[in-house]
């Protein structure tokens, strides 16, 4: 299949160690996945104020680059905010975080990620309030998403991440739940490779509801330097006849660079590349 390739860029010194390819320097980071051939980046920024738009324009379109997606992480990471806190005033900004990311990451045709933000029931929060909370919460920011054209997207964690939604089959439950449409799910191969009994059938059953895809292998390293079977997923995202982006989120093992290669190299191995 042809592939729209991505790649991770963390500005967010707090989530050093996390899984995330490129750090800290933006348009080094941009030059670099250029060079390499990545389609686009995936940006993890402080918040939604620190990147400034206009910039951010200017250097992907030198690059020829588009925004795969930006993520929402660091409302949890540096703030401590997830949708599913059981004080409201907490809830409410972490839904102001993540709205504020919808709106810088709009106009540039790239959705939000809701992955940590969705926070997790247990301490002074029961599973169903939780459930109710997530809920609400997606059909808000998931409806405002329509305003840029750009669906929200959701992203079930490992069970050590979160219990809200550990498999795509679980991420589906929680959609078809939602009167909006407008909410997609994230499959995270290396989420998956703890939560799913078999890869590529999870693949094959979130058919319409999986809307971006972080490639990584295992052990979240990139993918080729782990024990997942590429070959056999691949051919479940032709199946499904996946149309979004394949991103690269994973440990910058042994060096960023290196580990956007190796990921380049995995993504020319299994992807077929019409020459787009
Ligand atoms: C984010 O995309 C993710 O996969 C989570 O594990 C948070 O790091
Ligand atoms: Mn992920």
């Amino acid at each position: 299949m042809a592939i729209r390739s991505a790649v991770t860029i963390s500005l967010v010194p707090e989530a050093r160690g996390g899984p995330f390819v490129f750090w800290d320097d933006l348009a080094g980071a941009c030059r670099k996945a250029s060079e390499l051939g990545f389609d686009a980046v995936e940006i993890f920024p402080p918040g939604p104020d620190e990147v400034d738009p206009v910039a951010l324009r200017t250097l992907l379109a030198g690059h020829g680059l588009a925004l795969a997606a930006v993520g929402t992480g660091a409302g949890w990471v540096k703030h401590r905010l997830n949708l599913v806190h059981p004080e409201s005033s907490v809830r409410s900004r972490a839904r102001d975080f993540i709205r504020a990311i919808i709106d810088f990451a709009g106009p540039f045709q790239a959705p939000a990620i809701i992955g940590s933000m969705q926070g997790r029931s247990g301490d002074g929060v029961d599973a169903a309030t939780a459930a109710g909370y997530l809920a609400d919460a997606l059909e808000e920011l998931g409806e405002h998403a329509k305003n840029y054209g750009v669906p929200l997207v959701y992203e079930p964690l490992n069970r050590y991440e979160t219990n809200m939604a550990n498999t795509v089959e679980a991420g589906m439950v929680i959609l078809r739940s939602l009167s909006t449409r407008n909410v997609v799910l994230l499959a995270d191969l290396f989420h998956m490779n703890i939560e799913e009994a078999n890869l590529p059938a999870a693949i094959r059953a979130g058919r319409g509801a999986i809307g971006h895809v972080h490639f990584v292998d295992s052990n979240r390293r990139p993918a080729g330097l782990g024990h997942i079977d590429f070959a056999p997923i691949v051919a479940a995202l032709e199946e499904i006849e996946y149309q979004g982006y394949v991103s690269a989120e994973a440990f910058p093992y042994p060096d960023p660079d290196s580990a956007a290669e190796r990921t380049m190299q995995a993504f020319r191995q299994y992807f077929r590349n019409d020459g787009a």
